[in-house]
């Protein structure tokens, strides 16, 4: 018996030392260093950092060895210096911040965070922690009941991510599948949802990740990558846009946009010789459909080599994009990162005698093939590279060319499979295509930002389809090739919602679908939609069928250009919301998850795609061809759009639909400031601001903002800036004063008063009696028959005012 017994603890010993030589554990604390903001750890096997980055941001590093230099291509903030109380016991280390409780035990190491109340927010798994397999490092989460998760940028998959996994590999996916994973971006941020409290993670590592909530297990969600260290920002806040506020002051935040790139894009793969661009541009004009801007595609080059122009097809580029101007268009031009290996090609030739190219181990520059046959490719993680890449880009803006769109990024190439003992400078760390992988796009648009900065004084657009986070600082992004079906248009729809979720709020996918054909109706849904996306441009593929708005027949013309107009008449509002964006990084297509995260309604898979088109719009977007249609308005008074009709929130209703109009709902209380119809930027609108005011219960605010729309001189304070506020309290809609040394282009308000039933107002304290009048153009938008609609219909008449716009504080009573 006894040596039975003994035979048996002898095996069930072994097996444990067999499952730690796998996985290794970093084990009990052994030594604790306090600092002023955080405290560094050694343990039996590990080495941690734990600092808290503000009040609500705390980061943990933990890695096998000593930690590395701190290098970060996604962080672009430094701590910032916040009250932090650090007290140890022998079974942990508390490190309280005034809004957040970080627990670390010591016997195992293991990290928790609390409100200051005391309640979990976040914790490892007890026995599972953090650890490693091999190279690869992962940290596990213990699944709290009922917990959701949401972003982690351009996924596939619903709203509410639980229940599934996730890769990080940046890759090409021609005409990819919608549950396809991974697309062409990585964004390792996700927040997480559990008992009205939000947390985000920001896992900063840029090997090939993993993101697991709940995939195959009933126990954790966790994140982990093949490599490199365990280094994530926690961060906490009540609101669940004060999270994506606190990631983006870590990732950074876009610039402001040149306002020609919010205006209508036309594309396809590929418009050309230059005759037939003019063409498009001229039946753009002719057919009265605003539009800002055409992009050409791969076919402007000779034979896809980069920095060249067909000469056949475009002889002169310059008059060409002269021409356009002329006309009120923008040329955007696609660039790839492969550089033909041409002997004598300047460009070439420049990059060899700079080795500006990833290379092998033994020094040969890697070659692979994609567009232009046999390339290298420059390394945009070594300054070198990304300083020969700007001054190379000087080509476009002396062709005239105002936009670049940076594809294959991922980097792409024939085969897909390019080898993994690729060398890259990674800033002087030298890493392996391993590391360097997921960060290759960023680098490139980083690189493209720069060299627009340098060689013009105009603000850069630029157009990624991979990146990392932290892209949106140099770069709008879009969703790759997708394809002309309408589940496609619904996943867009949700990939541009997660990558607002993420930080990005310059997004934008093909609108029409890149592969295949869409129906007449899925063509004019799509067109519709992309009214309410920040990039509004249409392009196709190669070997498809026409997709220009008068392509489809004289109704859909008709309905595109409705919207189209309708975008135009809105880009005060969208400026504004853009510009909201560059300040606390919130998105311009918001989530329903953004204002309502605990109504589980949102995540009902049949409303998720629902979304805020800045603050007062929702967009209930539904498939083509269908006669009703289900929406979940949330709580609070909602107005129809067209008809003004109001609709009660908190409950779902089902609503007649047609190829005509796309449901949108203002929420109460809202302030829309709109101008008069122009066919593009360049344009100059009446000199009265359209300001819609919808009443409600609530009190809201609306930063209206203006500046020139094209330079950096709004850094210099040249920008016309005020608050608007509307208080159904105080009875009151209030201008506050100007801001900034810049005029408004409008000499007048004229405000549109929604909802509203007296007459009589009180501006500046002196009675005026407002007008009553058919408010026209949002009826015209859709032959919408009130008859049908859900809410109870509105008399379709607004109160107007019209005021002089001064740059004092105006104060309206009513
Ligand atoms: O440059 C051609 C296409 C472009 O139109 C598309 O938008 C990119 O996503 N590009 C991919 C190259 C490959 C197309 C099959």
């Amino acid at each position: 018996m006894l040596t039975r017994a003994y035979t048996i603890t002898i095996t069930a010993l072994l097996a444990i030392t067999a499952s730690y030589a796998q996985v290794k554990e970093p084990g009990n604390v052994t030594a604790v260093q306090k600092e002023a903001q955080g405290v560094k750890i050694t343990t039996a096997n590990a080495f941690a950092e734990i600092t808290a980055y503000s009040a609500g941001t705390i980061r943990v590093r933990i890695d096998k060895q000593p930690l590395a230099a701190d290098f970060s291509y996604a962080v672009i903030a430094k701590p910032e210096t916040v009250k932090t109380s650090i007290t140890e016991s022998d079974k942990e280390i508390v490190l309280q911040t005034d809004s957040l409780r970080t627990v670390i035990s010591k016997q195992p190491f293991s990290v928790a965070f609390y409100t200051p109340a005391g309640e979990v927010i976040n914790q490892d798994e007890t026995g599972l922690n953090t650890s490693w397999t091999g190279e690869e490092v992962a940290t596990y989460k213990k699944m709290q009941e009922g917990e959701r998760f949401i972003g982690l940028g351009e996924k596939t998959g619903n709203l509410d991510r639980t229940g599934s996994g996730y890769t990080n590999w940046n890759s090409d996916v021609f005409g990819y599948q919608v549950g396809q994973d991974p697309l062409y971006s990585t964004i390792p941020f996700y927040i997480g949802i559990h008992h009205d409290k939000s947390y985000g993670i920001f896992f900063d590592n840029t090997y090939q990740s993993d993101f697991n909530f709940g995939a195959s297990n009933n126990r954790f969600s966790s994140f982990g990558a093949h490599g490199g260290e365990m280094n994530y920002y926690f961060i906490y806040h009540h609101n669940l846009a004060d999270i994506i506020t606190a990631y983006t002051a870590l990732t950074g935040r876009m610039h402001l946009p040149p306002m020609w790139s919010l205006g209508y894009q036309q594309n396809r793969y590929s418009y050309y010789p230059d005759t037939e661009v003019l063409r498009i541009a001229q039946t753009l004009r002719e057919k009265q459909i605003p539009a800002d801007g055409i992009t050409l595609d791969i076919h402007y080059m000779d034979r896809y080599q980069l920095f060249t122009w067909d000469k056949e097809r475009f002889p002169d580029p310059v008059k060409l994009t002269g021409t356009l101007k002329k006309m009120g268009f923008r040329t955007t031009v696609i660039v790839d990162p492969g550089i033909k290996v041409e002997k004598g090609a300047p460009a070439f030739e420049r990059g060899v005698k700079d080795s500006v190219y990833i290379k092998y181990p033994d020094g040969q520059f890697y070659t692979g093939q994609v567009w232009p046959g046999w390339c290298h490719f420059p390394d945009f993680t070594a300054e070198k590279g990304r300083a020969w890449w700007r001054r190379e880009v000087k080509f476009f803006s002396d062709n005239g060319v105002s936009g670049i769109w940076n594809d294959m990024n991922e980097i792409a190439t024939w085969g897909q499979k390019m080898p993994n003992n690729v060398l890259f400078d990674y800033d002087g760390i030298k890493a392996s295509h391993l590391r360097a992988h997921n960060v290759y796009g960023l680098q490139m648009i980083r690189a493209s930002y720069e060299g627009a900065r340098e060689n013009t004084s105009e603000r850069p657009f630029i157009l990624t389809r991979s990146g990392y986070a932290g892209l949106q600082r140099y770069s709008a992004i879009w969703t790759g090739d997708n394809r002309a079906e309408d589940n496609h248009m619904m996943l867009g729809i949700r990939l541009m919602n997660s990558l607002g979720l993420s930080g990005v709020p310059f997004t934008g996918m093909d609108i029409g679908g890149f592969t295949g054909n869409p129906s007449v109706a899925l063509y004019t849904r799509w067109m519709q939609i992309g009214a309410f996306i920040p990039y509004y441009r249409n392009h196709t593929g190669v070997n498809t069928k026409s997709a220009e708005p008068w392509a489809f027949g004289e109704e859909a013309l008709e309905i595109a250009r409705n919207y189209i107009n309708l975008r135009y008449r809105l880009l005060p509002y969208l400026y504004s919301t853009f510009y909201e964006a560059t300040q606390n990084g919130l998105p311009v297509m918001r989530s329903l998850a953004i204002n309502y995260t605990f109504d589980p309604k949102i995540y009902d898979p049949q409303y998720q795609q629902q979304y805020l088109f800045g603050a007062a719009l929702l967009i209930a977007p539904f498939e083509s061809g269908k006669d009703f249609g289900r929406v979940y308005l949330p709580a609070g008074k909602w107005y129809e759009l067209y008809t003004g009709a109001v609709n009660e929130g908190g409950r779902e209703q089902i609503i007649p639909l047609s190829t005509q109009q796309l449901p949108v709902y203002v929420k109460e209380s809202s302030i829309i400031p709109m101008q008069s119809q122009i066919q593009n930027t360049t344009e100059q609108p009446s000199d009265t601001l359209l300001l819609h005011v919808y009443n409600g219960g609530v009190k809201n605010s609306f930063v209206y903002y203006e500046d020139d729309g094209i330079s950096f001189d709004y850094e210099k304070g040249a920008f016309y800036k005020r608050s608007i506020t509307f208080d159904p309290a105080a009875k009151a809609l209030v201008f506050g004063k100007a801001d900034g040394s810049r005029a408004s282009k409008f000499k007048y308000v004229k405000l549109l008063l929604h909802g509203f039933e007296q007459q009589s107002w009180k501006v500046k304290g002196k009675s005026v009696t407002a007008k009553e009048e058919a408010c026209s153009f949002l009826h015209s938008i859709s032959k919408f028959d009130p008859e049908k609609s859900a809410g109870s219909v509105d008399t379709d008449h607004v109160k107007t005012l019209v005021i002089a716009n001064e740059r004092s504080e105006i104060s309206i009573g009513m």
